[in-house]
């Protein structure tokens, strides 16, 4: 349905339209009702390809975060932390932002700023902070929250396929006969999408088989025919246990390997070194659970794989990645329909900050900063003299709070995302905060963590307050329509960073309209794997969405990659790519002798500015807790109820303890998402490690250790 009114006449009777909604990656589109300047209803709209018709209650409780006091709808600047924030009109805000980060790049030079976005921001704002950031400027210190999310899912692809991207989509799941679920909790982080697959299995007779693997027995294991429960960090050992059981078997798909893999023989000789027994003992799984994947494994005729930060969240990451890709390249469950790796992604947009090049390594088309020919292609669509995008890669997130700390870095710009909250080792990013020259924040409320360690404010329109380009898990490209005006002066973030750059008297940001800016882009992608230079935005508007690649404008959009089996490498063959076991960054010792895992639950979105603001929401899970095996309960001496502190070797965290069986002995399990904004001390981020893969510099969040003691009343420091 298209806009029924211009925009200033909106908010005066009812709109109707539909937008991908805010959360995660399933990427639901929905249909809402809009008047009097806010959101009366939502729905999944019956027709989308991505829910048909579907919601979960997140989306489903939009309307009640739309218009709260804590709406950020005015640019505001202040001189000192200390001090309180005035308000100023935009020209003034754009311009005072223009003169510090001039003056900053004109004392330090360009790699002395930042821009820390996200894949919350839709593809138009997070290009134009890529042009001005990687282009204009000369600094690829241009990440997002991405890193913490798919950078090693990223890298997996491209290592071992030759290309990012999932090869899959949302129909595989009527066509395939086994769903591994690896290191996802899909019943609670992508749950339209669960219940597709549920559905099916209702339908079907239970048809797809379901295995998940994951150290707990989540919502979604709980609905499985099996459940893996491996070591928190053991998936390379047991995706090598399942690669060489499957060879003794004779479950390979030889003639595939044969004609369209490399690395073949490399890889059985370094893994075939690997001793089963101590495979077995490393996942510690039973014995005849890892057997019955296996037997399954090697029955199944299209196995799809579901995974998510199980995987990612990982000092071996792209280890697990490649491990996992490896299972489908050896047993040929790829390019055929029901098979094949599909990456959950996490955020609504995070593929396309991935295609507009929002990562530190990345340069849009799904091009390399490393690659000198990348670069210039990229110089010169944009008009920029050779060697304007510097060769140095550039600060990832972790990596960005570091070189803040320690003065490399002087000033950041962090657009929706909250830093202070959602990055592990809080205190090192509060001391980062703290001691930056400059740190601009652009969200749509205020106060969140890290608004609250700002300088400069500048207020972003929300959800359904401006159109905008997404991209969800599995390539389809959607178009969101605009039903109301911005709060107060709240600007879309393209215009934003558009502005900004125009203040500093930049040539190349006038752009028309928020569809120029998707037309500028896409023309980079003409060629490339994310071709998706046949939907211009007047298609992409009319049409509501197409898969891509897409490369001409009566292209209808590609269902699924790789039918040929031809991969997107030199040579045309996908790779295998062998990996030892390793052990997590920080294992649990005599000092700090539990592990602590971290993640989501059905309610909640990440750091709470929005679903913090649902009545509804909040009923349900309305505080922050950490669950705790009966048995470590018992030798604890801690009762359901009772205030826990947890300590590792970065910080403190106290909330109520959960008693929950469905952990293994010895791992705790706590929510993240509650931090500063809700009491002292509740955030898991405390104690988190920022220990890095050290390819996808994803950082560890599922894993550190810890020691925990039952709070005495009254003793607040109680460790
Ligand atoms: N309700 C809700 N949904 C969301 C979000 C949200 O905030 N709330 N956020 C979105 C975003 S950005 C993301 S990235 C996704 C994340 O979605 P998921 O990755 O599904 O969610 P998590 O809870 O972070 O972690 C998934 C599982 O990994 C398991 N795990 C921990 N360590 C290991 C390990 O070593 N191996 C294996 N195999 N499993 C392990 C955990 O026990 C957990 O059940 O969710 C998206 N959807
Ligand atoms: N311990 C632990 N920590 C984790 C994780 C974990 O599993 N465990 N998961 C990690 C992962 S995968 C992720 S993705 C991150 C997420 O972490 P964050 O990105 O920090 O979480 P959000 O709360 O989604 O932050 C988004 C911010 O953007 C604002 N916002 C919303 N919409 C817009 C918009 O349109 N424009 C602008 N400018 N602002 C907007 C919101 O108000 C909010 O302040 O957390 C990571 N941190
Ligand atoms: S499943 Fe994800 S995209 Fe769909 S309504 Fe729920 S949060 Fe939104
Ligand atoms: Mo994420």
């Amino acid at each position: 349905m298209n806009l029924l009114s211009a925009p200033s006449e909106i908010d005066h009777r009812a709109t109707i339209g539909e937008a991908i909604c805010p959360y995660c990656g399933v990427g639901c589109r929905l249909w809402a009702e809009a008047a009097y300047g806010t959101v009366l209803r939502v729905k999944g709209a019956p027709l989308a390809p991505a829910n048909r018709g579907g919601i979960c209650a997140k989306g489903a409780t939009l309307p009640q975060t739309m218009n709260p006091p804590d709406r950020l709808s005015q640019p505001q600047v202040r001189t000192g932390r200390r001090d309180h924030f005035r308000p100023l009109k935009w020209d003034q805000a754009l311009r005072h932002v223009a003169n510090r980060l001039a003056d900053i790049l004109q004392r330090h030079g360009p790699q002395a700023v930042a821009f820390y976005g996200s894949g919350q921001l839709d593809s138009e704002a997070a290009y134009l902070a890529v042009k001005l950031f990687k282009g204009c400027f000369g600094t690829n210190n241009t990440d997002s929250n991405s890193r913490l999310c798919m950078a090693s899912s990223a890298l997996g692809y491209l290592s071992s396929l030759g290309a990012d991207g999932p090869p899959t989509c949302y129909d595989d799941v009527d066509q395939a006969d086994l769903v591994l679920v690896v290191g996802s909790n899909m019943a609670e982080a992508h749950p339209v999408t669960f219940d597709r697959l549920k559905a099916r299995r209702a339908a079907e007779n239970g048809r797809p088989y379901l295995a998940v693997i994951d150290p707990r027995r989540t919502r979604t294991a709980a609905q499985a025919d099996l459940h893996v429960p491996l070591a928190p960090g053991s998936d390379v050992a047991l995706l090598d246990l399942a690669a060489l059981r499957l060879a003794r078997r004779g479950a390979l798909d030889e003639a595939f390997l044969r004609d369209h893999v490399d690395g073949v023989d490399a890889f059985w000789q370094a893994i075939g070194r690997l001793d089963e027994a101590a495979l077995v003992a490393a996942v510690g799984a039973p014995a005849a659970t890892i057997d019955e994947l296996v037997e399954r494994i090697a029955a199944s005729r299209a196995m799809l794989s579901f995974y998510c930060m199980g995987l990612g969240q990982s000092s071996a990451g792209v280890a697990k990645h490649n491990s996992l890709i490896n299972l489908h390249l050896i047993t040929g469950q790829i390019s055929k329909p029901g098979a094949g790796p599909f990456s959950l992604t996490g955020q609504p947009n995070a593929m396309g900050g991935r295609e507009v090049g929002l990562l530190a390594h990345q340069l849009p088309g799904y091009r390399l900063v490393a690659d000198a020919s990348h670069r210039r292609e990229i110089e010169q669509y944009w008009r920029l003299p050779a060697g304007s995008i510097s060769a140095a890669p550039g600060q990832t997130a972790v990596e960005m709070f570091r070189g803040l700390e320690s003065g490399r870095l002087k000033a950041i710009w962090i657009a929706a995302t909250n830093p202070a909250a959602s990055l592990p080792d809080l205190h090192q990013v509060r001391r980062a905060l703290e001691r930056a020259e400059l740190v601009i924040v652009q969200d749509v409320f205020h106060p969140t963590e890290t608004t609250r360690l700002a300088d400069v404010l500048l207020p972003a329109a929300n959800w359904l307050e401006k159109e905008g380009t997404t991209t969800n898990s599995e390539r389809m490209v959607s178009h969101s329509e605009r039903l109301l005006s911005p709060a107060g002066a709240a600007r879309p973030d393209w215009e934003i960073v558009a502005g900004v750059a125009r203040a500093m008297g930049l040539p190349g940001f006038d752009y028309a309209n928020r569809g120029a800016v998707w037309d500028e882009f896409i023309g980079l992608t003409v060629g490339r794997p994310c071709d998706l230079s046949g939907m211009p935005a007047d298609r992409l508007r009319q049409e509501k969405q197409l898969q891509w690649p897409c490369p001409a404008v009566d292209h209808p959009g590609t269902k699924r990659r790789y039918l040929d089996r031809v991969f997107p490498t030199p040579n045309g063959r996908a790779r295998l790519i062998a990996h030892l076991p390793t052990p997590p960054k920080e294992p649990a010792d005599a000092e700090f002798p539990l592990v602590l895992t971290s993640g989501r639950i059905y309610a909640h979105w990440h750091t709470l500015t929005r679903t913090g603001k649902s009545d509804k929401l909040l009923a349900r899970d309305g505080s922050p807790y950490v669950e705790i095996h009966p048995i470590d309960a018992e030798r604890l001496g801690l009762a359901a109820g009772e205030l826990a502190t947890l300590q590792s070797r970065r910080g403190v965290m106290r909330v109520p303890v959960r008693i929950n069986d469905s952990l293994r002995p010895g791992l705790l399990f706590a929510p993240f998402h509650w931090g500063d904004l809700w009491g002292d001390d509740q955030a898991v981020n405390y104690l988190t490690i920022a220990a890095l893969d050290p390819q996808s510099k994803q950082p560890e969040l599922k894993y550190c250790a810890v020691a925990v003691e039952e709070a005495r009343l009254g003793n607040g420091s109680a460790c």
